[in-house]
């Protein structure tokens, strides 16, 4: 339940360590870290602050059809990876604009350059939006995670679609206890091969009593922003993959390595930890849609979601 997580909350404040990290923003982290989340007791998306279904759905579907361009959620109007393909994109030989150097940290801060920065990111969107050539480039995001599930790219030259061999696996073999899609390449870690290495590094099935279970190791979690859609995304494909092998849903197990608050996320946490859950609301899936390939926006949908309101935090880049 979502309990799970609101325990991981309060285990980072009482136990956590102070530590530094790549973003320069400070977090209170703690090592090995692991939830259970029982789908069958409804759609583990938080009840204690509105997270977005549509923006886990649409990044979700963006990674099963191997899209690793940030167009395609821009036409969703999903900016979650924006900062990402556009840190790329101020860093590069090209561009000319004003100075953007840590723009994570400085807009939050400081007004003046927040307004150039947010001006800057429109414009930024707007080309990925409307000039092919510069999206190819820009948008794109290298070895994440659409790449690596669909087309990973082995040293001989050869692809492997590892989404849809685990597919063909769980159908053949239920058994199996390889049933691993791997997303960390040793050879991708380099800064130039993707914009950010992969902190879903592995997931497995499982198959027990004609139900799917699915389990993360996430290397590095963002506990506030991130580990919310993160437990609803892993959620969602188990529930579709199990759709089109024709189980019914068990467990998922989330498994953290370094589990972090960021220390511009405490006041919100506060807020948080002092409302009560709501009843999970639960997934329907459209009946027609069979293959894990074939889903759209449409076909997805969660009734029953009464959440808390949202609150905002800025996002550590
Ligand atoms: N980097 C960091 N620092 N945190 C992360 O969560 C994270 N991700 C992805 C890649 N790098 C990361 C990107 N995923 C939000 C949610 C997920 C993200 C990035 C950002 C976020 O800001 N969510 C807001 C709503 C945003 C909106 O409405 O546009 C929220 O309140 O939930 C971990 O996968």
């Amino acid at each position: 339940s979502e309990n799970e997580y609101l325990s991981l909350l309060k285990h980072l404040l009482e136990r956590g360590d102070r530590k530094g990290d790549r973003t320069g923003t400070g977090t209170i982290s703690s090592f090995g870290y692991q939830m259970r989340f029982d789908l069958n007791e409804g759609f583990p998306l938080l009840t204690t602050k509105r997270v977005s279904f549509k923006l886990i759905a649409s990044e979700l579907l963006w990674f099963i059809k191997g899209d690793t361009n940030i167009r395609y959620l821009l036409q969703h109007k999903n900016n979650i990876w924006n900062e990402w393909a556009f840190k790329k994109w101020v860093e590069s030989e090209e561009y000319a604009g004003p100075d953007m150097t840590d723009f994570g940290l400085r807009a939050p801060r400081d007004e003046a350059f927040n307004a150039l920065y947010q001006a800057e990111m429109e414009s930024f969107k707007r080309r990925v939006l409307e000039d092919d050539g510069f999206a190819a480039k820009y948008g794109d995001l290298g070895n994440v995670y659409g790449k690596q599930w669909r087309r990973w790219e082995t040293s001989r030259g050869e692809t492997i679609d590892q989404l849809k061999n685990v597919i063909e696996e769980i159908k053949r073999n239920p058994d199996s206890r390889r049933l691993i899609v791997s997303s960390w390449s040793p050879e991708d870690v380099a800064p130039q091969r993707a914009a950010l290495p992969p902190c879903h590094t592995l997931y497995q099935f499982y198959v027990a009593d004609g139900k799917l279970s699915c389990q993360l190791y996430q290397r590095s979690g963002d506990t506030f922003l991130g580990i919310p859609f993160n437990i609803a995304s892993y959620a969602l494909l188990t529930h579709l993959v199990a759709k089109e092998c024709g189980l019914a849903v068990g467990d998922f197990v989330h498994t953290i390595g370094d589990a972090h608050i960021y220390m511009n996320h405490l006041d919100q946490i506060a807020i948080q930890l002092e409302r009560e859950p709501r009843p999970l609301p639960t997934l329907r899936l459209n009946p027609e849609a069979r293959s894990v390939f074939d889903f759209d926006m449409d076909d997805l949908e969660l009734i029953g979601y009464d959440p808390h309101p949202a609150i905002k935090a800025p996002v550590a880049v």
